[in-house]
């Protein structure tokens, strides 16, 4: 039986993923417009929890003050009747032609201007609605030729817009933090801040990083064919996991934001492994949503599009079962054991041991006897295995 999500589950979704009516670089759009008053209620319905978007999936760029309050009471009415939350927000700054060459980074600073002010002003809205995380995706930060963008001062206006936003933040009192989402390329050739790691050493330099982290999306980092659970791992490490955008990918290519798990099962697994179980030795643990960024597929009509949303929740709660078994079953922590996963949360040196100590230590050199030790096998392909058949249900 496949399990059911509730709101305690805390999945929500971007408006823009059940709201994306497929058109591409190639084709047309193939569904008509959703309502986003409607988004909320089939969200409701299918046991989410939340729903997030950017200013201009719900009110369109430039309308009016009175078109402005106009939909936002309807949705806000919406969010009332079905108890949906927002606790994310985002600001659009790849969309309109403006942003063509970025908005915190491009080269016309009137645009930089217009783009930082943008982002101010859905910071008042995020707050307003209740949110704790505001996402910023730099899609448009960067460039397709190396000469046409001076990197060093692209990064200084993207410090610029960043910790000027954080200052924002902490001046109003508001209760949100900040997470910088990575994304190696597409739409630009190149993006700023393309992975994880990148991201991390970025919000090193700012003012305001204490409030700064990152919203690390599955199939941005396997596009660039890194290790998503690796990722997570690190950015908790660092304290820093401060939302997630789960879906899926089936390797380096273009994004596809496909239905979490419909990309590589395996990797999904031990996402959901980690997010659930934690560190086999205890550590950081992701406390917020469970957040779906994908995109329906444009071959679907809007039955399609709600299986859609609802596989990637079924997704979740199957792999959260198998994760839970994996972790319970008594051979995978004799085989968790044997790999040594639980001697490598033993500190390397003894409890006030310094290098001189270790360097004293004949046991750690001359006479250690190496030949030996390399005879070790770690059963890691056991281990894996064992993982395996929990993730297909055959243990
Ligand atoms: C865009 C992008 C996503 C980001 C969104 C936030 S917008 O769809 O592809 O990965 O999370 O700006
Ligand atoms: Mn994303
Ligand atoms: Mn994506």
């Amino acid at each position: 039986m496949t399990p059911q999500p509730t709101p305690a589950d805390r999945f929500s979704f971007g408006l823009w993923t059940v709201g994306w009516t497929g058109n591409d670089p190639f084709g047309a759009p193939t569904r008509v417009a959703l309502d986003p008053v409607e988004a909320v209620h089939r969200l409701a319905d299918l046991g989410a929890y939340g729903i997030t978007f950017h200013d201009d999936d719900l009110i369109p760029f430039g309308a009016s003050h009175a078109e402005r309050e106009r939909i936002l009471g309807r949705f806000s009415a919406a969010l009332e009747q079905t108890g949906v939350q927002v606790p994310m927000l985002t600001t659009n700054l790849f969309s309109h032609p403006v942003f063509k060459d970025g908005g915190f980074t491009s080269n016309d600073r009137s645009v930089r201007r217009f783009a930082l002010a943008k982002v101010l002003r859905n910071i008042d809205l995020a707050a307003e609605l209740g949110a704790e995380t505001f996402v910023m995706w730099g899609g448009r930060e960067g460039s397709e030729y190396d000469g046409s963008k001076d990197l060093n001062a692209a990064l200084n206006r993207m410090r610029e817009g960043v910790d000027t936003a954080a200052a924002y933040i902490k001046d109003k009192g508001y209760g949100l933090r900040i997470a910088v989402e990575p994304k190696p390329n597409e739409p630009r050739g190149d993006i700023l801040l393309p992975t994880v790691g990148h991201a991390l050493a970025f919000i090193e330099q700012l003012e305001h990083g204490d409030i700064v982290g990152l919203n690390p999306e599955t199939g941005h980092e396997q596009m660039a064919g890194l290790n998503y659970t690796h990722g997570l791992a690190q950015a908790l490490w660092a304290d820093k996991l401060f939302h997630i955008d789960l879906n899926g990918q089936r390797g380096i290519k273009y994004d596809q934001d496909l239905v979490f798990g419909h990309g590589d099962l395996a990797s999904a697994f031990f996402t959901v492994d980690l997010l659930e179980n934690g560190f086999p030795n205890g550590g950081p643990r992701y406390t917020g949503p469970r957040h779906f960024d994908f995109k329906p597929s444009r071959t679907e009509d809007y039955d399609g599009v709600w299986e859609s949303a609802r596989a990637n929740m079924s997704m979740y709660l199957l792999l959260r079962e198998r994760a839970q078994a994996f972790r319970a079953d008594p051979d995978v922590q004799s085989a968790l054991q044997e790999a040594g996963v639980f001697e490598l949360g033993e500190p390397t040196l003894a409890a006030g041991e310094n290098a001189a100590d270790l360097l004293a230590d004949r046991s750690a050199g001359s006479g250690f006897d190496a030949a030996t030790a390399a005879q070790r096998g770690f059963g890691f392909v056991k281990l894996n295995q064992l993982a395996i058949d929990h993730l297909l249900g055959s243990r």
